[in-house]
């Protein structure tokens, strides 16, 4: 019983720890609802994020660029585009803080132009690359799709089942 309490104990420390870390990024958003509609983690950010809306979904599919770009335009907008530092540490941390284990696809490819990223959705050159290490490495010549970690980016295959997240302007 004392050892599971102490367990208990550390458990505790280590989450507040971590969360203690994070909390410079929690407190710059701000959470509209928590899991839930249409299937997708619904955030709000301030207007120091280009006063964009994320939607992340929430269960891991096949991923497939046309098809997700398509579902974010009928969400009125598109597959995330990552302008500068501030917006990717954000991404960043939405996207693992929840099933981090899972991928999380952006809208950013170097589909057609190797090495040559840009947004899906609108063809322009990628706005700000913060690379994992040794990354982007095109591994086996056929990763071509970008995705977030805590690490930073990293080019995948963009065919993976995972998740992916829409930036809608409001
Ligand atoms: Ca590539
Ligand atoms: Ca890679």
């Amino acid at each position: 019983m004392a050892l599971q309490s102490i367990l208990l104990l550390l458990v505790v420390l280590v989450i507040g720890t971590v969360q203690g870390n994070l909390s410079p990024l929690q407190e710059d958003m701000q959470i509209l609802s928590g899991v839930g509609w249409d299937g997708y983690v619904v955030y709000n950010v301030s207007p120091e994020y280009k006063g964009s809306m994320y939607y992340i979904s929430r269960d891991p599919e096949p991923f497939n660029l046309a098809k997700m770009n398509m579902r974010c335009k009928g969400y009125g907008g598109y597959l995330v585009q990552i302008d500068n530092y501030r917006e990717y540490r954000y991404l960043r941390f939405q996207a693992v803080r929840r099933r981090s284990r899972t991928l999380v696809y952006t809208g950013i490819t170097d589909l057609g132009s190797e090495g040559r990223f840009y947004n899906f959705n609108d063809k322009k050159p990628a706005g700000y690359l913060r690379w994992r290490r040794r990354q982007p490495d095109n591994w086996k010549g056929n990763e071509h799709c970008v995705h977030i970690t805590i690490w930073g980016l990293n080019d995948i295959g963009c065919d993976g089942i995972g998740r992916y997240i829409c930036e809608i302007p409001v």
